[in-house]
């Protein structure tokens, strides 16, 4: 065989050894503490959960698979003629198998989800039958869900597959959810937003974010090269992010990836999570009206002031783990200064990035004054035209399936186990309290 199901065949059996023989040798080490406030905070920080695919450090940055970010950025093959940008195909191959694609493995990939992109009529009918006030995110949860009776995990668990096949079964939905994802989100954009135009129609001489984007109605160049870097940039942010865990824990309940894929979406919807990028906007447009495009140093000091002075926070600055600047930032950046420097979002940002530090700095609190992803994402797509902000988390929705799947295939691979902590009552935690 060849491919990536191939690859994996051949690796997931010496992982999994490795996997076992960690746990068996070494399970009773301690790696960490739990107090008081972990059990009421959020479990923020606690080395609890295992993650293959990325990683984060605090200050080098985002990992995938060991991986610098901005290196993946640069090494993953470019697969379509005139294209500056690697495939979210290719990411998603680095991603699920721990290896960097040729260009063949890439292209492979690309032919793959083409072949799996046709989205069945029921699916399409539920989503054209939803009110337009229902959210984009709402829908795509729905819509997701819906897949479910197309299903190999469901058809094979029922007829007794081997626990050490589910992620075979894991791996066939994950491609076919994958594939089918830029025309649900299409349908769902021209349902919500252009009153049902648009293709929904998977065309073999592209690529994933070439359809896409053809299907959103902005087959623009340079657009679909943001796209395949947005979708590679979105895709994975380790294992505790609410996304990727709620994809994880369902997933371990054994409901099927179409389900766990579901959850995971629900919780991209969040405002703490997934509609960050949007916050932002609203933010510029307020700045932009209150002082033009091409306000002072000085103008902008005040406006950042004052938003603080208002009891907010600067929208797309700071980061939970991340204390510089988000390296997704800048390769947004990067791509802005070559595609469009001159747009005044983008020239506002970019000024931005030197001026808001110097100013929240000053609070002496804030555990990392510089910007994150979303301080960039919606000028680009502004710029493009892409210009309905309801829609965005949308976009991070079909980019976080890559990483988020590539972790469901490793879950089943390694036999993560139902997960189920343990809880307590603020009276249990009292008497504890008292105890101790
Ligand atoms: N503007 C003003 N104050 C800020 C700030 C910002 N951008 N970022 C942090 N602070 C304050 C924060 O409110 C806290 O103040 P109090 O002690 O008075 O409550 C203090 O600095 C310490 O917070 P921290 O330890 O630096 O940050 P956290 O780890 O608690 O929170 C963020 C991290 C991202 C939630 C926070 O920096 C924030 O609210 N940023 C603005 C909103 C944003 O951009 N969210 C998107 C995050 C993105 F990465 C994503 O998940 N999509």
């Amino acid at each position: 065989g060849k491919g990536l199901k191939a690859k994996l065949a051949k690796k997931i059996p010496i992982e999994r050894e490795k996997f076992l023989g960690i746990r068996c040798l070494h399970g009773k080490k301690i790696i960490g503490q739990i107090s008081v406030s972990s059990v009421m905070g959020g479990m923020r920080g606690l080395p609890l959960l295992f993650c293959e695919t990325s990683s984060l450090d605090k200050n080098k940055g985002i990992y995938y698979r060991g991986k610098l970010l901005k290196d993946v950025c640069a090494k993953l093959p470019r697969v379509q003629e005139g294209t500056n940008e690697g495939t979210p195909e290719g990411c998603f191959y680095l991603l699920a198998s721990g290896s960097m694609p040729t260009k063949k493995d890439a292209k492979q990939i690309t032919k793959e989800w083409l072949k799996r992109g046709t989205v069945p009529r029921y699916c399409l009918r539920l989503i054209d039958s939803m009110d337009k006030r229902v959210h984009p995110m709402a829908q795509l949860c729905a819509a997701s869900a819906c897949l479910n009776p197309q299903s190999k995990f469901v058809e094979a668990y029922s007829k007794g597959a081997k626990r050490a096949d589910y992620w075979k079964y894991t791996y066939e939905d994950s491609m076919n959810l994958i594939a089918m994802l830029p025309t649900v989100a299409a349908a769902i954009y021209n349902n919500v937003f252009k009153d049902g135009a648009g293709s929904r129609e998977v065309n073999d001489e592209e690529d994933w974010s070439g359809n896409f984007c053809r299907m959103l109605g902005l087959p623009e160049k340079d657009f679909v090269d943001l796209m395949r870097l947005y979708m590679i940039l979105h895709a994975d942010h380790e294992s505790g992010n609410v996304s990727a865990h709620a994809c994880h824990l369902v997933g371990t309940a054994l409901s099927d990836p179409f389900l766990s894929f579901s959850a995971s979406m629900c919780g991209l919807a969040g405002p703490l999570h997934g509609l960050a990028n949007q916050e932002v906007l609203v933010w510029l447009t307020k700045l932009r009206k209150a002082i033009g495009d091409d306000p002072s140093d000085e103008e902008l000091k005040k406006f950042i002031d004052d938003t603080l002075k208002g009891g907010q926070v600067v929208p797309g600055y700071g980061h939970a783990v991340l204390r510089d600047t988000d390296p997704r930032f800048v390769l947004q950046n990067e791509f802005a200064m070559k595609h469009c420097k001159d747009d005044p979002g983008v020239k506002l940002v970019t000024r931005m990035w030197k001026i808001v530090p110097e100013v929240l700095k000053k609070l002496n609190k804030v555990a990392n004054p510089y910007p994150n992803v979303d301080a960039h994402s919606g000028v680009l797509l502004q710029h493009y035209c892409l210009k309905e902000l309801k829609f965005y988390t949308v976009l991070f929705g079909v980019s976080r399936a890559l990483g988020v799947l590539s972790q469901l295939i490793w879950s089943r691979a390694l036999g993560a186990p139902i997960e189920r902590p343990k809880s307590f009552s603020s009276a249990e935690i009292c008497n504890f309290i008292k105890v101790a």
